[in-house]
């Protein structure tokens, strides 16, 4: 590719999804040229390429929606409690059109490269349309889980039916009706398109290798009533989800799983289960933390299977063991489980046998071939690194970040790393977002990276880069705080244990979002400790 031209702005951001769109957002409002890069034919991220059916929020609308715009929020109305990804896209369109986003992203564009230049102190970014154009500053909006992870299968181009990864899902409708179908996999992805297949296809056929926890959604009609609408409800929510642990709008339970009799835990569980969904995390304070109280909401999980499926042999081999609770994020389902109880649906274990290659009629296992017309692969996702190290990023002295990171990402507080100066990560490995709502985390991320760019331009200082020492004792802290949970020893995406051959380290910050949070406010209070802010101008560009 020969450059198709040359252009200089104050800010590249490479992604428009919920992060891209509010990074840009905020650096226009200053004043900024910035230049938004998306790979996607729209904007939306995440949501604009996990349109599979069933696919839907884990975290309640009212919640999983920006703050910064208070007619924003006032103007739109959520159809349902948890929003469906159709309506998220729509949100996401409608937020880049009414803040006139638009001209500044170019879609269907994927970067393939951010070089730092020390001589003129710029980002100079390379895409796969070949532009290539200078900036100042670099933001990262590439998002958590945005690079869908596929299995290395034997036999998979010669299969004769399709197939589909979840996270990378066609435009057009797949069509089940009549057909015999595969899902691979039973995370959060799994687990929500599996219902909706079984309703269509002749026989479905559910490859699961381990078992998940799932809490019903209990998804409603939004009433035009809900008090979450309200402006002083939506905005104590969120403040509350701003300071928890988890990150989320539910209060979390101060007690121990262990100190209260079991009638009563049952009691607790009982109403977090009625409560639907990711509130099962705050029951009791030392869910995440203590084996022993894992175990009772565990179990607790395990008896609702028990009660919903009806063949005890199924019903046996759907419960989750092995692992804690939440150690793998808890999935939000709709009638998950209950679809075992068609005769259409079948459940095939491939823990200790697992699927050996792909005949050109379907997945093979133990010798047992199963004809598929249609493979739906919802294997997961390269984690928090995948689309960051899918992107050849260059800093000081021509140093490659995927070879600092060669054993596992360190950054400073997740937004920034040593050695690339003014690249900021939105919610980047070392940020908590992946734990609560990733929503409330990328608005902090932004504002925060927001803030520091305003505070370089107001001082005049050119170069902001986290120091060496910083980033060594974020890190050290990131790993010692996932020591005191039980998430660190999962085989998960949390851990990147899901892809083949990457490092095995936690990849977000268990130690809560509030606490986060206090920490990267007071060092951009105390004038941004933990980074070496240089004044010297750099040359000018030519
Ligand atoms: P997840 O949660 O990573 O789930 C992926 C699933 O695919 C999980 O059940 C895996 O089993 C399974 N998997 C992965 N590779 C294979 C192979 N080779 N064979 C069989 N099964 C496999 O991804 P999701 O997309 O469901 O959800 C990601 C996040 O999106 C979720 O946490 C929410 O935050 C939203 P495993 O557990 O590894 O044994």
């Amino acid at each position: 590719h020969q450059p198709r031209h040359t252009a200089d702005y104050d800010a590249v951001v490479v992604g428009a999804g919920f992060a891209g769109l509010y990074q840009l957002y905020r650096l226009r409002e200053q004043g900024l040229s910035v230049r938004v890069f998306e790979a996607g034919g729209g904007v939306g991220g995440t949501w604009f390429w996990n349109r599979y059916p069933g696919a839907r929020c884990d975290v309640e609308s009212v919640d999983y929606q920006y703050s910064f715009s208070e007619e924003l929020r006032s103007e739109w109305r959520w159809s349902e409690r948890y929003p469906r990804q159709e309506e998220l896209l729509r949100y996401l369109d409608h937020v880049a059109d009414r803040f006139g986003l638009r001209p500044h992203i170019q879609l269907g564009t994927r970067v393939e490269r951010a070089v730092f230049d020390e001589e003129s102190g710029h980002w100079t970014v390379g895409t796969d349309r070949g532009d290539l154009v200078r900036a100042r500053y670099c933001v990262m909006a590439t998002g958590c889980l945005s690079v869908p992870w596929m299995p290395d299968l034997p036999g998979l181009e010669d299969f004769a039916g399709e197939w589909h990864h979840t996270g990378a899902w066609p435009a057009e409708n797949v069509d089940f009706t009549g057909k015999r179908v595969a899902v691979v996999g039973t995370g959060s992805s799994g687990i929500q398109v599996t219902p909706v297949v079984a309703e269509q296809a002749d026989e479905l056929f559910v490859f699961q290798r381990t078992a998940s926890f799932s809490v019903p959604a209990f998804n409603l009609p939004a009433g035009e009533e809900d008090a979450a609408e309200t402006s002083a409800e939506f905005h104590r929510r969120r403040e509350f989800a701003r300071h928890s642990v988890f990150g989320l709008s539910v209060p979390v339970n101060k007690q121990s799983a262990l100190a209260v009799s079991a009638d009563e835990r049952r009691r607790e569980y009982e109403a977090r289960w009625r409560m639907g969904g990711l509130p099962m995390y705050g029951a009791f304070a030392d869910l995440l933390i203590d084996r022993a109280a894992n175990d009772t909401a565990a179990e607790f999980l395990r008896g609702k299977i028990r009660e919903k499926v009806q063949d005890p042999d199924v019903a046996e081999r759907l419960l989750p063991r092995g692992y804690p609770l939440g150690g793998k994020r808890i999935c939000v389902d709709t009638g998950y489980f209950e679809a075992f109880n068609r005769s259409n649906v079948h459940l095939v274990d491939i823990k200790d046998t697992p699927i050996d290659a792909i005949t050109p009629r379907g997945p093979l296992v133990d010798g047992v071939e199963y004809p598929v017309d249609v493979i739906v692969f919802a294997t997961g996702f390269d984690a928090m690194t995948g689309a960051l190290s899918q992107i050849e990023i260059r800093g000081r002295h021509g140093a490659a970040l995927s070879e600092k990171w060669a054993a596992g990402p360190a950054s400073y507080l997740g937004l920034a790393v040593a050695g690339f100066p003014n690249l900021f990560l939105v919610t980047g490995p070392g940020s908590p977002a992946v734990f609560g709502n990733v929503v409330v985390s990328i608005e902090h991320a932004v504002d925060w990276i927001s803030d520091a760019v305003a505070h370089l331009r107001r001082r005049n200082l050119a170069l902001m880069e986290a120091t060496a020492d910083a980033e060594d004792a974020w890190v050290r802290h990131v790993n010692e705080v996932a020591g005191f949970t039980l998430l660190g020893d999962v085989d998960s995406w949390y851990t990147g244990a899901n892809v083949p051959g990457k490092p095995r380290v936690i990849l977000g910050y268990a130690g809560g979002a509030g606490e986060y949070r206090r920490r990267c406010d007071e060092t951009a209070r105390q004038g941004y400790t933990g980074f070496a802010l240089s004044p010297e101008p750099p040359r000018r560009i030519p």
